[in-house]
C-alpha cells in the first residue's frame, strides 16, 4: 500500500472509495447524489468553504447569470418544485440561495468535504485505483476520479511590470472579497472589457468617485432583456427536455430560415424581433451567421444602428463601437448588457485604448499608460479572464500510467476521447472540460448528459466485474479531428480569446471545446454507450 495511504483521514474518509468527485458546483453536484441512490461510496471534495462553485467566487458587484432560467439550474423535479427564480437573468446572491435551498432539498453536505484542495493524483497500477492527495495531507484512494473543477477556475492575471509595487486595493473579478470592497467616491480602474469586466464596470459606474476603463478588444454586448421570469412550472419539464435539444443548451434555437432565402423585410423583422428579446438569440438570427462572412457583417450593422446612438462622445463611440468590426460578431464570447453604454456618458467616466495606449506599468499610486501619464487609483479590479478549461486540471499534478502529466499530454494541444476521458490516464473523468461542448453552451445542459454518461460507463464497469478503462490514442485523434473540421468551418477563428485559449500566453490556439452543439454531442455519447462504448479498451 503507498505511504500516502496510511495518512490520517479527516471526515472518517478511511475506507477506499469507489468514486472521489472534484468540485462542488454544478457538474459535481449533479452527479453526487445519482452515484449514491446507486450504491455506491462517493465523496466529494472542494477548495472552497461552500457550494457553488464558479457562484462561491465570483462574488464582485454586478455579477448576474446570461443564461436565462430556469435553464440555468438543475432538471431534477425535486429541485425545482419549490424554487421560484424572482429573475430571468438572476444575479450571484441569488444563485448562492439556490444553492442552499438544492442542499435542503438533496441534503448533499454529508459528503463533501469543503476546504480542501486536491494537489496531485498517480494511478496505482497494481490496484486500478488512484491515489489522491489534498493539500490537508489527507489521502484517499477511489476506483474512479471525475474532475468537475470548472473551464473558469484559475483566474487569470497578466503579468504587468511593478503590480506588487501597487499601494492601493486590487482583485481579481474572481476573487472579490465576500465582505465587499467600498468604492463609493473613489477612484476606480477596471482592466478588461469581457463578461465580468462589463458587468462591473456597468454596477460601478454610478458609484464610485470616478471610473477609468482600460479596455483592449470592445465587447460586442447584446441587450440582455432583463424581466419577471414568468414560464410555468408545469412547463418545466419539456425545458429541460428541450434544453438538450437546443444548438447552446437554451430554451431556444436558432431559426430553420437562411437569411440567403430571406427577403430584406424578413430579415429587418428577424433582427428587431431578436432584439427586443434579448439574449444570446441575437447572435443568431439566421443558420449562417456563425459561419458566413457575409451574413455577419448585415448583423455587425445592424448592432452599431442599435449600439451607436445610445453612446454620445464620438471619441468612445468609435472605440466601444468602432465602424470596422473588431471580430466577427459572436466569435467571442459577448456579454449581456443592460446599461453598460449609458455609463460611458457620465462625466465620471474615462476609457483608455490599450491599443494605442497599452499599460506600461504598475506604481505604488496606479498604472502608467505608454504615453507616458500616470494615472492614480484607489482601487483596481483586474477583470483579465482566466487559464480557461483546462487550467484547473493542469493546475493538479495528475500522473497517469506513464507518469506523464495531463499539463504535459496537452501541453502541445488538445487530446481527448468524447470531452470527458483522455488516454494513459484510466478510470478519470471530466465534465466542462475542454473537447466538450463547455465554452459554447449553458453549464448545466451541459454537465448533466455528461454526468450521465459517466454513470453508465461505471454503472457498464460494475456490471460486467471490469475494473479498469482506458481511452485508445486512435479514438482521440478521431475526436480531435471532428473538433477541429468543425472549428475549421466557423468564423470564431478569425477571434482570440478564452474559447479558443489566445487569451493566455503560449497556450496551443485552437477550438477548446467541441462546436458542433449540444444535440450533437449529446447523441454521440448516447451512441457510443449504446455500442458498447466504442474507442475504450477495457479489464
Ligand atoms: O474574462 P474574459 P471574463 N492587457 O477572458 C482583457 C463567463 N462569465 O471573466 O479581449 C489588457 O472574457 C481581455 O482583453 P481582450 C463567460 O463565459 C459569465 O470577463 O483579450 N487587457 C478581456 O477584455 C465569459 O466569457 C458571466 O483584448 C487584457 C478581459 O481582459 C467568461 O466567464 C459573467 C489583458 C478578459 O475577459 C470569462 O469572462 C462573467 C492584458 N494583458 C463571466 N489580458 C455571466 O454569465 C486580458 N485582458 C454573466
Amino acid at each position: 500500500e503507498s505511504e500516502s495511504l496510511r495518512m490520517p483521514h479527516p471526515n472518517g474518509i478511511s475506507e477506499p472509495l469507489d468514486i472521489l468527485i472534484v468540485g462542488a458546483g454544478f457538474g459535481g453536484l449533479y452527479q453526487l447524489p445519482i452515484f449514491r441512490k446507486l450504491g455506491y461510496k462517493v465523496k466529494i471534495f472542494e477548495a472552497a468553504p461552500d457550494i457553488g462553485g464558479t457562484w462561491y467566487w465570483n462574488r464582485y458587484p454586478g455579477v448576474r447569470v446570461d443564461s436565462p432560467a430556469p435553464s440555468y439550474s438543475f432538471s431534477a423535479e425535486e429541485t425545482w418544485k419549490d424554487w421560484n427564480w424572482t429573475e430571468k437573468y438572476p444575479s450571484g446572491e441569488e444563485i448562492r440561495a439556490y444553492f442552499r435551498h438544492v442542499e435542503e432539498k438533496l441534503g448533499l453536505k454529508k459528503d463533501i468535504t469543503f476546504n480542501m484542495r486536491v494537489v496531485s493524483a498517480e494511478w496505482d497500477r497494481g490496484e486500478d485505483r488512484w491515489i489522491v492527495n489534498t493539500d490537508t495531507g489527507a489521502a484517499v484512494h477511489p476506483r474512479f476520479l471525475v474532475f468537475a473543477t470548472g473551464a473558469l477556475t484559475v483566474p487569470y492575471i497578466p503579468a504587468f511590470k511593478g503590480l506588487d509595487k501597487y499601494g492601493g486595493v486590487y482583485h481579481h473579478t474572481g476573487r472579490w472579497p465576500e465582505e465587499g470592497v467600498d468604492v463609493r467616491g473613489k477612484r476606480v480602474a477596471v482592466v478588461g472589457t469581457g463578461s465580468s469586466g462589463v458587468q462591473i464596470i456597468q454596477e460601478l459606474g454610478p458609484e464610485v468617485g470616478h471610473l477609468t476603463v482600460f479596455q483592449r478588444t470592445p465587447n460586442l454586448c447584446l441587450p440582455m432583456g432583463q424581466g419577471k421570469l414568468e414560464t410555468r412550472k408545469e412547463l418545466y419539464p419539456v425545458l429541460y427536455r428541450y434544453r438538450l435539444q437546443s444548438f447552446f443548451g437554451f430554451l431556444h434555437n436558432s431559426y430553420p430560415k437562411a437569411y440567403k432565402s430571406s427577403t430584406p423585410e424578413e430579415r429587418i423583422l428577424r433582427l428587431e424581433e431578436h432584439w427586443a428579446k434579448g439574449g444570446f438569440e441575437v447572435n443568431a438570427p439566421f443558420p449562417e451567421t456563425g459561419i458566413s462572412q457575409e451574413v455577419n457583417d448585415a448583423l455587425y450593422e445592424f448592432w452599431l444602428t442599435k449600439v451607436r446612438p445610445r453612446i454620445r462622445d464620438p471619441k468612445m463611440q468609435e472605440l466601444l463601437a468602432p465602424t470596422v468590426a473588431p471580430h466577427p460578431v459572436g466569435a467571442k464570447r459577448p456579454a449581456l448588457e443592460q446599461t453598460y453604454f449609458e455609463v460611458f456618458n457620465q462625466g465620471n467616466v474615462d476609457l483608455v485604448d490599450l491599443n494605442k495606449n497599452p499599460i506600461a506599468e504598475f506604481t505604488s499610486e496606479g498604472i502608467v499608460t505608454g504615453d507616458g501619464k500616470e494615472h492614480e487609483f484607489d482601487v483596481i479590479v483586474l477583470a483579465t479572464g482566466w487559464d480557461s478549461v483546462t487550467g484547473a486540471m493542469a493546475n493538479i499534478d495528475i500522473r497517469g500510467v506513464g507518469g506523464q502529466t495531463v499539463a504535459e499530454k496537452w501541453k502541445g494541444g488538445l487530446y481527448t476521447n468524447l470531452g470527458m476521458t483522455v488516454s494513459g490516464f484510466p478510470n478519470m473523468f471530466f465534465v466542462y472540460g475542454p473537447q466538450a461542448p463547455t465554452a459554447f453552451v449553458n453549464a448545466p445542459s451541459c454537465v448533466e448528459p455528461q454526468g450521465d454518461w459517466i454513470v453508465g460507463m461505471i454503472e457498464h464497469m460494475r456490471k460486467n466485474g471490469l475494473t479498469k478503462v482506458e481511452a485508445t490514442t486512435e479514438a482521440e485523434q478521431k475526436w480531435r479531428g471532428m473538433v477541429m473540421t468543425i472549428y475549421d468551418m466557423l468564423l470564431m477563428k478569425k477571434s482570440k480569446g478564452w474559447w479558443n485559449g489566445a487569451n493566455i500566453p503560449g497556450k496551443p490556439v485552437e477550438a477548446s471545446s467541441f462546436p458542433g452543439g449540444l444535440p450533437k454531442y449529446v447523441q454521440i455519447c448516447a451512441e457510443n454507450a449504446d455500442k458498447g462504448y466504442d474507442g475504450f479498451i477495457f479489464s
